[in-house]
């Protein structure tokens, strides 16, 4: 384990920057490489500017530091994506084949690829969505990790390329912004309440989706990175579940620690993709292959979350804001 190197691409997204801390936690500071289209004021590691639609600045990098494992993190997510199509297609599209040819020509031995809820559409049965259920995403986000799970796939059986792959739900975490997403809402609600201020919610409230909260997005990441190939039966994109919840049971829940805490529900064209999407999700391959359980129900994340965003603004009792 300690002699991977890692590069992280897109590490300073929502997930990216948590991730980061976590991989540097296990194989040491110098053997994780942070990388994006700009430097984040706070890095402190390694570092490297990395636009992924460059493959042979990838290359590069990939040489100078002899990484033997990427995680691809770089991406335009479901909301943002549907405001330009085409740039999203070639961002997500372009930069994942871009890694999977470099990881490929310098023998790269891992990868992993985010996938996502939004490969399902209208077709997948909505409650309990199985891991082979039907994919017909409408949006190109969803498209491009259904094209990109097929390439997975596909450089795993023609070449041997061990990429893995998660479908994430919607991340909750206090540590970082979401960007760009569907489920964002369920991230900027927390920090809404924990100010004191009324929460205008993109979704209506009875939208059930799945999430999941951070420390178990990056558990999981991890530990499918970490398992056995052998283990690993689905080489598209693991299903991977943990709370699943609508916008007025998670207002609820917040409302247990901020009685004061009010919600608008003003849907806009988010709901629309929302609607298409899984309300909950069967992970029970991820489980059976390589263990994965998910340890935060919906009042866990909501009483992590709250504790995090007073620490962070000041608003801990006994602390100077
Ligand atoms: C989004 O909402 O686009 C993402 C996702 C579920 O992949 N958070």
């Amino acid at each position: 384990m300690s002699r991977n190197k890692i590069l992280v691409i897109g590490a300073n997204g929502q997930i990216g920057s948590v991730l980061i801390e976590s991989l540097r936690n296990i194989f040491g500071v110098d053997n994780v490489i942070a990388s994006d289209i700009w430097k984040n004021e706070d890095e402190n590691g390694r570092f490297e500017i990395i636009n992924a639609l460059d493959s042979a600045r990838i290359a590069e990098v990939v040489d100078k530091y002899k990484i033997n494992q990427i995680y691809h993190l770089a991406a335009i997510l479901s909301a943002k994506g549907e405001d330009n199509p085409q740039q999203a297609w070639d961002i997500n599209m372009n930069s994942l084949m871009n890694v999977f040819e470099v990881a490929r020509e310098k023998g790269v031995k891992r990868i992993f690829f985010p996938s996502s809820i939004a490969v399902f559409g209208n077709n997948a049965p909505k409650n309990n969505t199985p891991q082979d259920a039907n994919l017909s995403p409408n949006t190109v986000y969803g498209i491009s990790k259904v094209a990109g799970e097929l390439w997975a796939e596909y450089y795993f059986d023609k070449y041997g390329l061990d990429v893995r792959s998660l479908r994430y739900p919607g991340v909750i975490g206090y540590q970082s912004e979401p960007g760009g997403g569907t489920t964002d809402y369920a991230v900027d609600i927390f920090h809404y309440a924990v100010k004191g201020e009324t929460y205008h919610c993109f979704l209506k409230e009875k939208t059930a989706l799945p999430m999941i909260y951070m420390a178990d997005a990056i558990r999981a990441t991890i530990e499918l990175m970490a398992a056995p190939s052998v283990n690993i039966s689905v080489r598209t994109s693991y299903n991977l579940a943990s709370a699943s919840f609508t916008p007025s049971e998670l207002a609820d829940s917040i409302k247990t620690f901020e009685p004061d805490f009010k919600i608008i529900y003003k849907p806009d064209g988010r709901q629309l993709i929302a609607e298409s999407w899984p309300a909950s999700i069967d992970d029970n391959q991820a489980r059976m292959d390589w263990g994965w359980k998910p340890k935060y129900d919906l009042q866990g994340m909501t009483a992590d979350m709250i504790f995090h965003l007073r620490e962070k603004y000041g608003l801990l009792a006994g602390s100077a804001v």
